[in-house]
C-alpha cells in the first residue's frame, strides 16, 4: 500500500510515522508514505492556500485550486481519494480491512480550519471521520486512517496477535497479564498460570463475551450468538 498524504502540516506526518510499527512497515517495504505539503501546490503569493468564505461566515476556508493541483500530482488509475471530515462515514476495524484489501495507492486530504471549498468533494472519492467529535484539523484522523490500514496488510504484525484483536467476531479482545503474579494483592487468574492450554482457550473466550457485554453491550446482537455464549451470559 502506498499513501500520499496531502498536508498543512508534514512534520506532523513525519514524526508518527518514523515510529515503531509503521517504521517498520516502511523499512520492509510493505507500504510507502509520500508526504505532500499542501503549500507547494498554491499558485498565490505569500504560500496562500486558504481564504474568506463567499456570503460571510467566520473561519478560513481551503481553497479548491491547491488541493485538486495536489491530488492531480499524484494520481494515478489505481488511487483511491480520501478527504478527512467531520462530515465523512465514519472509520471502523471492517473499513480498514476492507482498504487493506482494496487498494494499492490511497491518497489522504487533510482537512483544516473552517473546512474546504465545497468543489473539492468533486475530486473525491470517499469522505471519512473518526468519530463524532471535531479536530482542528486532519492529519489525527489521515494517522488514524493509515496506522489502522496498516496493521492489517499481511506481514506487518503477526497472524495470531491479529486474530484476536478487538473487533474481530465483533467481540473485544479478552485480558492479558505478565509479571508479576501478584501485584498489591491483585492477582493473575489462576487458569492463565495452570498450562492447560484447552482451559486457557476456555477462559479467553469466555472472557471476550463477557468483556464486551460489560464494556460494550451495542456490540452483541443476541441474536447472534452460540449456545455456549448465551450460557457464559446467562440469556
Ligand atoms: Cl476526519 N477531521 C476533522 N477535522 N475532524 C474530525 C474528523 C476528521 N473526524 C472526526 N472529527
Amino acid at each position: 500500500m502506498k499513501y500520499s498524504i496531502i498536508t498543512l502540516f508534514p512534520k506532523t506526518i513525519q514524526a508518527y510515522i518514523e515510529e515503531s510499527i509503521i517504521k517498520k512497515a516502511l523499512e520492509r517495504n510493505l507500504i510507502a508514505v509520500e508526504i505532500i505539503d499542501l503549500r507547494d501546490y498554491t499558485t498565490l503569493a505569500h504560500n496562500q492556500v486558504d481564504d474568506y468564505q463567499f456570503g460571510g461566515g467566520k473561519g478560513m476556508v481551503l481553497m479548491v485550486e491547491p488541493i485538486v493541483r495536489a491530488i492531480e500530482a499524484v494520481k494515478t488509475k489505481n488511487s483511491w481519494v480520501v478527504l478527512t471530515t467531520p462530515q465523512g462515514q465514519t472509520w471502523q476495524q471492517t473499513l480498514a480491512k476492507q482498504f487493506a484489501k482494496q487498494y494499492e495507492h490511497l491518497i489522504i486530504i487533510c482537512g483544516h480550519y473552517e473546512g474546504f471549498d465545497e468543489r473539492v468533494l468533486e475530486y473525491v472519492d470517499q469522505e471519512v471521520s473518526i468519530g463524532d467529535y471535531v479536530l482542528t484539523g486532519g492529519e489525527i484522523a489521515a494517522l488514524v486512517i493509515v496506522d489502522s490500514i496498516t496493521r492489517s496488510i499481511p506481514h506487518v504484525i503477526k497472524e495470531e496477535s491479529f486474530a484476536q484483536d478487538s473487533f474481530e467476531n465483533n467481540l473485544l479482545d479478552y485480558p492479558v497479564y505478565t509479571k508479576p503474579v501478584e501485584f498489591r494483592g491483585s492477582k493473575v487468574p489462576d487458569v492463565l498460570l495452570s498450562g492447560h492450554h484447552a482451559n486457557i482457550q476456555k477462559f479467553k473466550d469466555e472472557q471476550q463475551v463477557i468483556n464486551t457485554w460489560k464494556k460494550r453491550p451495542d456490540l452483541i446482537d443476541e441474536k447472534q450468538l452460540n449456545q455456549y455464549q448465551k450460557e457464559i451470559l446467562n440469556k
